[in-house]
């Protein structure tokens, strides 16, 4: 999977004029924020749409927000019984919001099937009514395939029942089937994805009236057919992704009003949302600024109270005040619980009404290395691909992708972002396997592709981290020779050093194969993509030979063409950043590996040089995996060349050159030009400083937006990374001009990620703090498991306004994925507050 290009198309919606309430109902339709409101349980309706990158992302159709928890999605018209990622969905056409029939009405169609209905969703009883209108009747195609889903979040629902009419049920913990053979296989009921497993779940029930958690008050959900039949589905069956799907047949023959449900999620009387009493996991400083944020579903009057843990469990109050009101920020109200005065070294917790927080440290120590050791020492071996990484008792995986890679075929658009033009841009055909990139690299994210940005990022941020802290830390062992990693055994080279090797070897294998960067390597197919578990079980680690039987092995290769692709096409972009790594990894590598770092250097000067020789730029771009802008590209390039060569002339001539545009984008290259600053002349100098000058007022603005003090986005995938790149940034901008940048942008940064974010208090490092995200979307995600040190995406803005991270569901890789760019950027974080606290009084 991948990130960063999360684009949400927001269905348009068009409010239909304004007229006298006949009832209030129950729901209430607000139709300034588009969906249907009520202390308990909010509707949404087509709010989002499905994702146009990653097929369906279960955020879509109609939802319910029920106790402040979104337990269900996709209520829609979809072609099997539990749809999996890639399976088709409809096309949206619009929507109207009626605030005088207090109704939403969506339109959408299936047009390869000549099939057009609507969606609509209407207050009734103490539920609503959700339909399926047709103006003609279903297609003979679809009969017996089309039917009104609606999909529940299965951890919702661990431990607890059903009854559908008078046969009762227990929610499976597990998938446990039965399944079917498929009929036919044409609507995506199995393919594309898992081309081998023809088969679908058979129902867990079936009945005219469906309760799910009949015992749970908060979780009660009735579905009354009115006349059609109720299935219930167990999506795990199909994949471990899949969801709980209610679903009913559409109907032969029949136009108009073709399916009525009600739905009823019961609402308890009176019921609020506990307060989240957001904080820093890890603790603080007992000098830094101490500040609690706590969100409320109403506007809150109250007292706060700080309590220390004394050694014999007593709690004392150490600060009781009322809290100061921030305001409203998306759906909920915001107060702040300021606690800086108290300095005193201990356990504590934060009590409100009936929340109490876990306990958090007052310490001097709280920002060392164990908040982001693991991320060097265990989460970063665990994604290194072509190793074999044992920990203790466990084996995390073995060496995978040996047989890397085939060349891909040209004019070939891939799945996940990746695509080859009308050209190779190398010296080898389709499908002919191209030697020596079976080396080094990180799995990019929860999948298991190696992205090549990524790749430069990762080495670029972590070679900025080792020079600016002097990280030694040393608890892994790497012997890249025989490709074996072992975790908690120290060998006498810093893993920060190792880790910047890996990364170093992947990108000059590129450049010793073909002469310049790739945009990545993956698996072709979705059956191969969709693989979890063991990364050395994705292949044979055979090199393909389209000589032998399908079957047949001689030596090293075989004849299954189950090798990843090479995407190869040339990008001027991409190489810039991909050299800049290597300058930057060249410096730290010294001493260390001084061939390699010789090569990654060498390889760098002449690849600038070609570049800057060249009248045009090659512009090959796609989707995240041809490099970034090519100005910042060829800026990073230049400053770690600059750097790297402590101060060459045609660097800094170029760079000089360079100022306007920089000026221009200042906010988005601010630490590149504060890096160069050192081997630049005065005027360069006085030009940044006014530059950071004008982002430091950008910066505070940005800081005011929400109670948080960092930039929380708003599109499909989480911030963590956009914050911490924040943190990173003020960091640099602090230590250069540190009476015009504060260094409480990196502690909030550090601390949003440790806890103090909407929603809930967890920590998005996993294994880090008192509590933290522990069931993410890592490469054993099948397992509710993590790997840790990991970072994920974290909170999400679920269209329109409600913000969400799920810690009990693995598979929303807009919350929960981790990427491996956003390690180094951790650990420079967590060590540059860890520097900014300790220079303070
Ligand atoms: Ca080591
Ligand atoms: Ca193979």
């Amino acid at each position: 999977m991948q990130y960063g290009l999360t684009l949400l198309p927001l269905p348009f919606f068009c409010v239909a004029a304004m007229t006298a309430y006949a009832q209030e109902p129950t729901l209430h339709l607000d139709a300034d924020a588009g969906y249907f409101k009520s202390n308990g349980l909010d509707v949404v309706v087509f709010s989002s749409w499905y994702d146009g990158y990653f097929g369906d992302e279960k955020v879509s159709g109609v939802e319910l927000i029920h106790h402040d928890v979104r337990t269900a999605t996709n209520g829609d018209v979809r072609l099997s019984t539990s749809p999996e990622q890639w399976d088709p969905v409809p096309e949206f056409r619009g929507a109207t919001i009626d605030t005088a029939a207090h109704r939403i009405v969506a339109s959408l169609a299936y047009s390869d099937y000549d099939f057009e209905y609507r969606i609509v969703v209407e207050p009734q009883g103490d539920g609503f009514l959700m339909s399926v209108e047709l103006d003609e009747p279903l297609p003979e195609s679809l009969q017996g395939q089309a039917g009104l889903n609606l999909e529940f979040l299965p951890a919702a629902y661990f431990g607890k029942s059903y009854l559908a009419d008078d046969q009762s049920g227990l929610v499976p913990r597990h998938p446990i089937g039965p399944m079917e053979p498929v009929r036919d296989v044409h609507l995506g009921l199995s393919s594309p994805v898992n081309t081998w497993n023809t088969a679908q779940p058979m129902p867990l029930a079936e009945g005219n009236t469906l309760i799910l958690a009949p015992e749970d008050p908060e979780r009660r959900v009735t579905i009354d057919g009115r006349g059609a039949l109720l299935s219930l589905y167990d999506g795990r069956n199909k994949a471990q992704n899949g969801w709980f799907v209610v679903r009913s047949l559409l109907p032969r023959g029949e136009s108009g009003r073709v399916i009525e449900w009600l739905v009823t999620p019961h609402r308890i009387p009176g019921w609020t949302r506990p307060p989240v009493i957001a904080h820093s996991q890890a603790g603080y400083y007992p000098h830094q600024t101490k500040m609690a944020v706590i969100e409320t579903g109403s506007r809150m009057e109250g007292s706060v109270r700080l309590l220390q843990i004394m050694p014999d469990g007593r709690r004392e109050v150490r600060k009781s005040d009322s809290t100061t009101s921030w305001g409203k920020y998306l759906r909920y109200h915001y107060s702040t619980f300021d606690f800086s005065d108290i300095t005193t070294p201990g356990l504590y917790v934060i009590e409100l009404d009936e929340v109490t927080t876990g306990p958090f440290r007052i310490a001097e120590d709280v920002y060392g290395p164990p908040i982001w050791s693991s991320t060097l020492d265990t989460f970063m071996p665990v994604q290194m691909d072509h190793m074999f990484v044992n920990d203790r008792y466990r084996v995390w995986h073995g060496p995978g992708h040996l047989d890397d890679a085939l060349q891909a075929p040209t004019d070939h658009l891939h799945f996940d972002l990746y695509k080859q033009g009308p050209t190779t841009d190398t010296q080898y055909e389709p499908f002919e396997h191209i030697p020596g990139l079976n080396g080094g690299g990180w799995h990019d994210a929860g999948d298991y592709d190696i992205r090549t940005q990524s790749q430069y990022a990762t080495v670029s941020d972590l070679v900025l981290a080792y020079e600016t802290f002097g990280i030694d830390w040393d608890e892994t062992t790497v012997e890249p020779e025989n490709r074996y990693v072992d975790l908690r055994r120290p060998d006498g080279v810093p893993d920060a050093i190792q880790q910047i090797k890996h990364g170093t070897l992947q990108l000059l294998a590129h450049y010793r194969a073909v002469g310049h960067a790739i945009n990545g390597i993956i698996v072709p197919t979705l059956a191969q993509y969709t693989h979890l578990g063991d990364a050395m079980t994705m292949t044979d680690n055979l090199i393909y030979d389209p000589s032998l039987d399908s079957l047949e092995v001689d030596g090293n290769r075989s004849g299954r063409p189950d090798d990843r692709w090479a995407f190869t096409n040339k990008s001027t972009p991409l190489d810039y950043g991909s050299i800049a790594a290597l300058a930057a990894a060249s410096r730290a590598l010294r001493g260390f590996d001084d061939d390699l770092a010789r090569e990654a250097f060498e390889t760098a000067v002449r690849v600038w040089d070609e570049e800057a020789a060249r009248d045009d730029p090659i512009p090959f771009q796609f989707g995240n995996t041809t490099g970034g802008p090519l100005f910042v590209e060829e800026l990073k390039a230049t400053v770690e060349l600059l750097i790297t060569t402590q101060g060459e002339q045609k660097y800094a001539d170029r760079l000089a050159e360079m100022w306007p545009e920089m000026e221009e984008r200042f906010m988005w290259i601010s630490t590149l030009a504060v890096r160069a600053m050192p081997y630049m002349d005065e005027a360069y100098r006085q030009h940044v400083e006014a530059a950071v000058r004008a982002a430091a007022e950008q910066v505070e603005a940005v800081a005011s937006e929400n109670p948080f003090g960092v930039p929380i986005t708003t599109g499909g995938w989480g911030g963590s990374g956009a914050v911490l790149r924040f943190g990173m940034n003020s960091y640099i901008l602090h230590k250069a001009f540190p009476d015009l940048v504060s260094g409480e942008h990196t502690l909030r940064a550090l601390n949003y990620v440790l806890g103090t974010h909407p929603a809930s208090n967890i920590s998005m490092v996993s294994g880090i703090g008192g509590r933290s995200h522990t069931a993410a979307y890592g490469a054993n995600r099948a397992d509710y498991s993590f790997i840790p040190g990991g970072i994920v995406p974290g909170i999400v803005i679920i269209p329109p306004d409600f913000p969400e991270m799920k810690t009990d569901w693995p598979f929303l890789w807009y919350e929960g994925e981790y990427v491996i760019t956003l390690a180094p950027l951790y650990i420079f974080v967590a060590n540059a507050a860890n520097d900014i606290v300790r220079s303070l009084p």
